[in-house]
């Protein structure tokens, strides 16, 4: 199993909402560790780097508006396997498909303003991690659980 980083950018809808709380909870109840956090209003320079991928695609103006126009918050979360697993808790893109239990299946009707946004691979996580945070805004700590959540066979049985 793969130690890995992804990012999770709380949209504007998500923050406006009051949904700030319920979603990290999300990632932390599943086992995966906050490793940086930060709110701001994302710059247009900064969304149009995370968005490059999407240039020239019908919905890239209202994306990249959406994205700037009120405060996000950025999360750098770790975890064995934590790029799939973000994107399981955070659901399908499209509103018709995520599942009930899912953030966007639990929170969102819209495929533009679907709360949340998360890396889709380990190459695009690094890539986007710098968009939105230094090298040393990453922090290293020990979660008190670690040893139950990631090495059952590590466990001593009674
Ligand atoms: P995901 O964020 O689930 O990886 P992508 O990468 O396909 O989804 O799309 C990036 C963002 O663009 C999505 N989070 C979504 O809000 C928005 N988006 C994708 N497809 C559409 C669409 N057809 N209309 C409006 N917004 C879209």
């Amino acid at each position: 199993m793969e130690t890995e980083q992804t990012l999770v950018l709380i949209k504007p809808d998500g923050v406006q909402r009051g949904l700030i709380g319920e979603i990290i909870t999300r990632y932390e109840h599943k086992g995966l560790k906050i490793i940086a956090m930060k709110m701001l209003q994302l710059p247009r320079v900064a969304a149009e780097a995370l968005y490059a991928p999407h240039r020239g695609k019908s919905f890239y103006d209202l994306l990249i508006n959406f994205m700037t126009s009120a405060p996000i918050v950025a999360l750098a979360i770790e975890g064995q396997n934590a790029v799939e697993l973000v994107r399981i808790l955070n659901g399908d893109t499209n509103p018709r498909k995520s599942e009930p239990g899912s953030i966007r299946g639990d929170f969102s009707i819209d495929i533009s303003h679907n709360v949340v946004h998360a890396s889709d691979t380990p190459k695009t996580a690094e890539r986007e991690l710098e968009i939105l945070f230094a090298a040393d805004e990453r922090c290293q700590y020990r979660r008190i659980d670690e040893a139950i959540v990631n090495a059952v066979s590590n466990v001593t049985q009674p």
